[in-house]
């Protein structure tokens, strides 16, 4: 069976009440508690599953992981690193990172990990959420889900799997355990992760068979290692880390308009991705079975240097005829050809269309969150709050993940919210703050409403997508004006509950 890697449960002792439960230790979690205690409120706790900040960052150890976003935009805006070793950080380093930022931020105190969030019970009369964990029960009066969108890894429904009998695991649930020297691999899935896994790889084993649905579009990685006297001038002289990555952000927010806008503008960047192409591989078959077939920027764009030099080696085969079964030792594809395999790698993304945390949250109707997302789709005003769930904030919650810029950036904003949102709630005396169905509904249809322009909106299958075929991962716009309308918690929008129990508008 697929060995998804859940980790241990640990005993913590908990407090029985705090004012704040952050769910989820990755970079959302992390930068909330510090926002929390930089504004002055002590009393929160964060848990988490895991052994240690990180999140998907601490999860994805596979070979070859490394972030697709400039090193210069992936931190936190309060702890820029003049440290990072090449202009694409690798996974390890960002893990350091994060580890480095936690340990001199003096809030791991209230971190609890190996302990699984297990289900959130809104009481209305008490006015706090009531939270079962793996180490015992917690009331808080803000909950806060910082638990990823890319944080549940989808495995593939494949007939014969339980036959297989080879080693088998998710590319975010990387077993270490196995040798992949001199041995037959196959990596199912050609998305972000395994086009950087597929060239760490290449080298060690003895046959990679790579089984591909659809052929993504993979631009050049313009990747380089930092000199030591550029380390040195961003350490030392004042403003200029800050400046690189003010280049660097508004560069990207250029792009914005050729995802939401004007899609044809991907034209440039099609060729250069097709000239990727023709650069690396040089049998015409090869070549047409890479060559993508829908617009480029509808799914993520990737981003390799060395993705197509590692297909061409002798060794390594692009399989595209489908996958029908497995047999013992065997991958079988729909014409009948049985390919053996030690180990069969599943990279096969994420569970993104719906915050597996939904279905463990129950608000005010008696309702799970995933019960009214399955009835109205995956929605939140300003991918934070949703009617009916009062006092829930999410980081990285729906339309609110990022084609083209740092997650960083996006998460940044929305902690600035709920801190926001908290200390008006103490400052109103308020117990409550739900948010107006009116006004998430209204925010929802200008998000959808845009979307159709997009290029994300031109017919291919993406995990943005859920299955009716809305984008709910999306946010269309710039970051920048997703920071422009978080920046303060906009109390009108909700209904507010005073702290004497009266319900009052907001
Ligand atoms: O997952 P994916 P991922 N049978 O969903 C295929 C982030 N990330 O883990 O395209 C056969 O992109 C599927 O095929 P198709 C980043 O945001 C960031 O690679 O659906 N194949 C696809 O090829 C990224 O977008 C970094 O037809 C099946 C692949 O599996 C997100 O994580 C690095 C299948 C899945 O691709 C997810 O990336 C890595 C099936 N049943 C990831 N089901 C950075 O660098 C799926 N596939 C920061």
């Amino acid at each position: 069976m697929i060995d998804t890697g859940a980790a241990p449960q640990a005993a913590a002792a908990l407090p029985g009440r705090v004012a704040v439960l952050i769910v989820g230790a990755g970079f959302g979690g992390l930068g909330c508690a510090i926002a929390l205690a930089a504004d002055g409120e002590q009393d929160f706790l964060c848990i988490d599953r895991g052994s240690e900040v990180g999140g998907t960052w601490r999860d994805n150890t596979y070979p070859g992981a490394t972030c697709d976003v400039p090193s210069q935009l992936y931190s936190f805006s309060f702890a820029l690193n003049p440290g990072w070793s090449r202009s694409f950080s690798s996974q390890p380093e960002i893990q350091d990172y994060l580890r480095t930022v936690a340990a001199s931020s003096g809030v791991l105190d209230r971190f609890r990990f190996g302990v699984e969030f297990l289900g959130a019970r809104w009481d209305a009369e008490q006015a706090l959420w009531r939270i079962e964990t793996s180490a015992g029960p917690v009331a808080a009066t803000l909950l806060v889900s910082a638990a990823g969108a890319l944080s549940e890894p989808k495995l593939p429904d494949l007939p014969g799997l339980a036959d297989f009998g080879g080693a088998v695991f998710h590319s975010a649930r990387w077993d270490h355990r196995q040798q992949l020297a001199g041995r037959r691999v196959a990596v199912i899935g050609t998305g972000a992760s395994a086009i950087q896994i597929v060239p760490a790889i290449a080298g060690q084993v003895a046959r990679l068979d790579v089984y591909q649905r659809t052929a993504p579009w993979v631009l050049p990685r313009r990747d380089r290692r930092y000199r030591a006297w550029e380390r040195l001038a961003m350490r030392r002289v004042p403003g200029l880390q800050r400046l690189l990555r003010g280049l660097v952000y508004l560069g990207r927010e250029a792009m914005v308009p050729m995802f939401v806008a004007a899609p044809r503008l991907g034209w440039v960047a099609s060729r250069l991705a097709l000239a990727n192409i023709r650069r690396a591989i040089a049998d015409p078959a090869l070549r047409e079975k890479v060559r993508p077939h829908f617009a480029l920027g509808c799914k993520r764009v990737l981003i390799s240097s060395d993705w197509y030099p590692a297909l061409a080696r002798d060794h390594i085969e692009l399989v595209t005829e489908p996958i029908s079964h497995l047999v013992a030792g065997a991958v079988v594809t729909a014409d009948g050809t049985a390919r053996p395999a030690d180990v069969l790698i599943v990279a096969t993304g994420f569970a993104a269309a719906e915050q597996p945390i939904a279905r463990l949250i129950t608000g005010t109707g008696g309702r799970t969150l995933a019960q009214v997302w399955a009835e109205r789709g995956m929605q939140g005003y300003k991918g934070a709050t949703v009617p009916g769930f009062p006092n829930l904030f999410f980081l990285v919650g729906p339309n609110t993940t990022l084609g083209h810029s740092s997650m960083i950036y996006m998460i940044e904003s929305q902690v600035a919210y709920l801190v926001d949102a908290w200390r008006r709630m103490r400052q109103h005396g308020l117990a409550a703050v739900e948010v107006d169905a009116a006004a998430e509904q209204a925010w929802d249809c200008d998000v959808q409403r845009r979307m159709r322009r997009t290029v994300w909106s031109t017919g291919c299958r993406s995990w943005y997508l859920d299955a009716a075929g809305r984008n709910v991962a999306l946010w269309p716009r710039t970051s920048y004006a997703f920071r422009r309308l978080t920046a303060r918690f906009d109390l009108p929008a909700y209904r507010a509950t005073p702290a004497d129990g009266a319900s009052a508008g907001g």
